[in-house]
């Protein structure tokens, strides 16, 4: 399974290619656009959000709802495109047209946190426009889309449900006793306006939100996603890069603004004596576990337990108390440009990292089963398990 996305924030479009998906996967374009309206939840949100609608178009791989075994292609419109077809054209325009408009002023005081300033000296660009244009998280529609179909390959291959919540934004963390979504609860997940699944810790969470939005300031969060139902034996120990650990983390980092992953307890198992941070077994059929501090995965491959991860988010860059930097055209000291932006988008980040996260899981999944139809992936990986079982 292969993915790519192109496109720029205030372009045409973006573009979502997913190579490699069997056929038979059904889907529509309308779970795809509800999966997109997922990806504009939570409080903290800006307004851009709002006027930034997402025009779905399937232009390849779908049939009648269902995959074809081809690369499924999407085409994600940007409603907003109309206004800067001159600033964003991809044939050179008459300069005198773009002179005078603001839209089109050079971004020449980068912002910190953003790819701004290296991505100008990377590229060579006078100007942040054309590095903020691929840099931003627009984008993520695009791994959304993608993340949808991975989906519904593993629910309907697998019977494996993928949800996400929120475990900490700012200073709020979740407690370690807060209960955590089971495979049906992603609806009342969603229906938190931060995406946490205790109504206690949202409050909190929503609190935390409002006092930085007054201050003129933004915030992180930290998101779990957990995949149940995998079967046991996806990954493998015997190669570094066929570890899932390892894909998954370096899945979850190629979204923008995440600076950490934990696989399980992670971080927290670092502090603990070994005698309270594994998982004992019992016998049992199959054999019980007592804990999942592990997160599912014991030497880079799922151990039957529920996959689990988290991910870091750093506090959005735009900060509207505007931070300090340096007008490139003068090297003096500014104000960094602030263009109209989230509080806090850690709740939608959310989704995004639930369809990275899918994405791995189905690349490994077919690793493992292979198949070019949904119901060969099924038979194989039903044989497998019952296999399995008789062991
Ligand atoms: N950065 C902003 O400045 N404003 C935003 O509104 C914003 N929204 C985001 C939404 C999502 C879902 C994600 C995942 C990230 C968002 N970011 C936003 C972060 C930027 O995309 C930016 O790339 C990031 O801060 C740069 O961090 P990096 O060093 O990890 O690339």
């Amino acid at each position: 399974l292969r993915w790519i996305t192109a496109g720029e924030s205030h372009g045409p479009a973006l573009v979502a290619v997913l190579e490699g998906m069997v056929a038979g996967v059904e889907i529509t374009t309308k779970e795809l656009q509800a999966e997109l309206g997922r990806r504009k939840l939570g409080h903290g949100r800006s307004p851009r959000m709002a006027f930034e609608a997402d025009e779905l178009e399937v232009i390849g791989g779908l049939r009648h709802g269902v995959t074809q075994g081809g690369p499924v292609a999407v085409r994600i419109g940007n409603t907003e495109w109309p206004k800067w077809e001159t600033v964003m054209a991809a044939d050179p325009v008459d300069p005198d047209l773009i002179a005078n408009r603001a839209r089109n002023a050079p971004l020449t005081r980068p912002r910190p946190g953003h790819a701004d300033l290296a991505g100008m000296t990377k590229y060579g660009f006078d100007e942040a426009r054309p590095v903020l244009e691929r840099a931003s998280a627009r984008e993520t529609a695009a791994k959304v889309v993608l993340g949808t179909v991975a989906k519904a390959f593993l629910k309907q291959a697998l019977g494996v449900d993928v949800v996400s919540h929120v475990v900490a934004i700012g200073s709020v963390d979740a407690p370690e006793d807060d209960p955590v979504p089971g495979p049906g609860d992603l609806d009342r997940v969603d229906a938190s306006p931060v995406r946490a699944f205790s109504e206690a810790t949202a409050e909190r969470m929503m609190a935390e939100i409002d006092a930085a939005h007054e201050d003129g300031d933004t915030l992180g969060g930290v998101i779990e996603v957990i995949a149940y139902g995998m079967p046991v034996g996806v990954g493998s120990y015997v190669q570094s890069d066929r570890r899932l650990d390892a894909k998954l983390a370096g899945a979850l980092m190629g979204i923008q603004a995440m600076k950490g992953v934990e696989i399980g307890d992670g971080f927290r198992t670092a502090h603990r004596r070994g005698s309270a941070a594994h998982d004992e077994m019992i016998p049992g059929d199959p054999v019980k576990r007592l804990s999942n501090r592990a997160g599912g995965i014991e030497g880079g491959m799922t151990n039957g337990e529920p996959v689990r991860v988290r991910v870091a988010m750093k506090p959005i860059s735009t900060v509207p108390r505007a931070l300090r930097t340096i007008d490139t055209t003068t090297g003096e000291e500014a104000t960094a440009i602030h263009q109209r932006s989230d509080a806090c988008a850690v709740p939608r980040a959310g989704v995004v990292a639930e369809s990275m996260v899918a994405l791995v899981l189905a690349e490994a999944a077919l690793e493992k089963f292979g198949g070019d139809s949904l119901a060969e992936t099924r038979r194989n990986a039903a044989a497998y398990r019952e296999d399995v079982a008789r062991r």
